[in-house]
């Protein structure tokens, strides 16, 4: 599929006052060099698409919001955030986790909906029953696509949600553009038949599965499934890459790509990103969102 590509807006078209000439000459040298870059949003917007991240923070910045902000950034997208839930954690592991008040995650989406705008969707862990309850309730009204990572044990193998927080997930599959689960998430939500029976579109993620090659499978009710298939990269360094497929596909999909398209690219985002792993940490490093350009 040939890549349309996204054009920075050069200062004059930004219409900020205070942008010095010394900055407007930095800011038409960035967009041209993004003029370059090959991951062009679908659209060619003007100004960059709109993506509301709804997850947990990973002080690591492998996982999780800062994850998903590399990634959308990297992208040509403008993050925002809404942090259900703190974690201290590195490579090795999950040192401690403190969910945030139910009322404050709304007022996070509230602010953002209401102000900038959101043209699409992230959520990933949600640290809460009482949490989910009020993204969905947030969501429901909102009519943009929503991307769901039904985030329950990191890279690491610590739980990131407890059983009454997945029994929870019910509402948000219901309302979500699609529905990312892996292998194990894939089990727990009762695999493939429970998915169909929900009648929601979801991508079975396969890097967890064994063997040479990873297939992703992509269902969507009433369409052909849709397959891809693609040599396994072999690296421990694979903490977040869920999170990264899951805000690459919503930002795509802000950029006016179809379902297919935004998982295409998504992955080979992904691939792109585990291929230029920096190699920190004594356990599962960060992927290279930075290099991927
Ligand atoms: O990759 C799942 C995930 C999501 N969100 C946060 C995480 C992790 C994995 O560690 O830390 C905050």
């Amino acid at each position: 599929m040939p890549r349309t590509r996204h054009r920075a807006c050069a200062s004059s078209e930004t219409n900020l006052p205070f942008v010095s000439s010394e900055v407007e000459t930095r800011v038409s040298s960035v967009s041209t060099s993004l003029d370059t870059n090959g991951w062009g949003l679908h659209n060619n917007p003007m100004t960059p698409p709109r993506i509301l991240s709804i997850a947990g923070s990973d002080s690591g910045g492998g996982a999780g919001i800062q994850a998903d902000i590399k990634t959308i950034t990297m992208l040509g997208g403008y993050a925002m955030t809404a942090i259900c839930a703190l974690t201290a954690q590195d490579t090795t592991g999950v040192h401690a986790v403190v969910p945030v008040d139910p009322a404050m995650v709304a007022a996070q989406i509230d602010a953002c909906v209401n102000d900038i705008g959101v043209d699409a969707v992230k959520i990933g862990m949600l640290g809460s029953p009482e949490i989910a309850a009020v993204v969905a309730d947030r969501l429901e009204k909102l009519g943009i696509p929503i991307v769901f990572d039904p985030v329950m044990i990191s890279t690491s193998g610590a739980a990131l949600a407890d059983a009454a927080t997945i029994a929870a997930f019910e509402r948000l599959m219901a309302i979500a553009t699609l529905t990312t689960p892996n292998v194990p998430e894939l089990v727990a939500l009762g695999g493939h038949a429970a998915m169909r029976a929900r009648g929601v579109a979801y991508i079975a993620k396969g890097g967890d599965a064994e063997g040479p090659e990873v297939t992703d499978r992509l269902v969507i009710p009433g369409l052909p499934e849709r397959m891809w298939t693609a040599p396994r990269i072999i690296t421990r360094h694979t903490h977040g890459t869920g999170c990264t497929m899951s805000s690459a596909i919503a930002t795509f999909l802000a950029s006016g790509a179809s379902l297919e398209e935004a998982v295409e690219d998504a992955r080979e985002f992904v691939r792109a990103a585990l291929l230029a792993a920096p190699g920190f940490g004594a356990g599962h490093g960060p992927l290279g969102h930075q290099a991927v350009r």
